[in-house]
C-alpha cells in the first residue's frame, strides 16, 4: 500500500507542476451554447464551454449522443481561452445530447450532459 500512496502524491505534485499557481476547484459547468435544454436552428452549430476555473483542453473530451443514441467523439478546436472549451459541428433536426469530459487545474475530472434541440429551417 505504500507505493499507492507514493504514486498518489506523484501525481498530485505533477498535477501541482503542471499548473502552476493558486490553488483551484475542479471544473464546474458555468455556461454553454447551445444552453442545456435550449434549442438551436439546423446547420453548422457553434459549441462553447465555460467553466470557474482552467481546463486541460488536451485531456478532456467531448462526446455527441445523437438522436439514434449513437456516440461520436467530438474534436475540441485548439486555441479556445484556458476556461473554454469549443467546437462546431453540423447538424440536423433532432434531440441530442453533448456529454463532456474536463480535466480542471486541481487534477479532478468532472462530467455532465448538456441536451438540447436541433430545429427545422
Ligand atoms: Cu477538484
Amino acid at each position: 500500500m505504500a507505493s499507492a500512496a507514493m504514486t498518489t502524491a506523484a501525481i498530485t505534485i505533477a498535477a501541482v507542476t503542471i499548473f502552476p499557481g493558486p490553488a483551484q476547484a475542479h471544473a464546474i459547468l458555468e455556461d454553454s451554447s447551445p444552453k442545456a435544454g435550449g434549442s438551436v436552428h439546423a446547420g453548422t452549430i457553434d459549441l462553447q464551454f465555460r467553466y470557474n476555473s482552467r481546463v486541460d483542453q488536451g485531456r478532456s473530451r467531448l462526446v455527441l449522443i445523437r438522436p439514434d443514441h449513437k456516440q461520436t467523439p467530438v474534436p475540441i478546436a485548439p486555441g479556445s481561452p484556458p476556461d473554454i472549451i469549443r467546437s462546431h459541428l453540423d447538424l440536423k433536426p433532432g434531440a441530442y445530447v453533448i456529454r463532456w469530459q474536463v480535466l480542471a487545474v486541481d487534477g479532478h475530472i468532472t462530467r455532465g450532459d448538456v441536451p438540447f434541440t436541433v430545429t427545422g429551417p
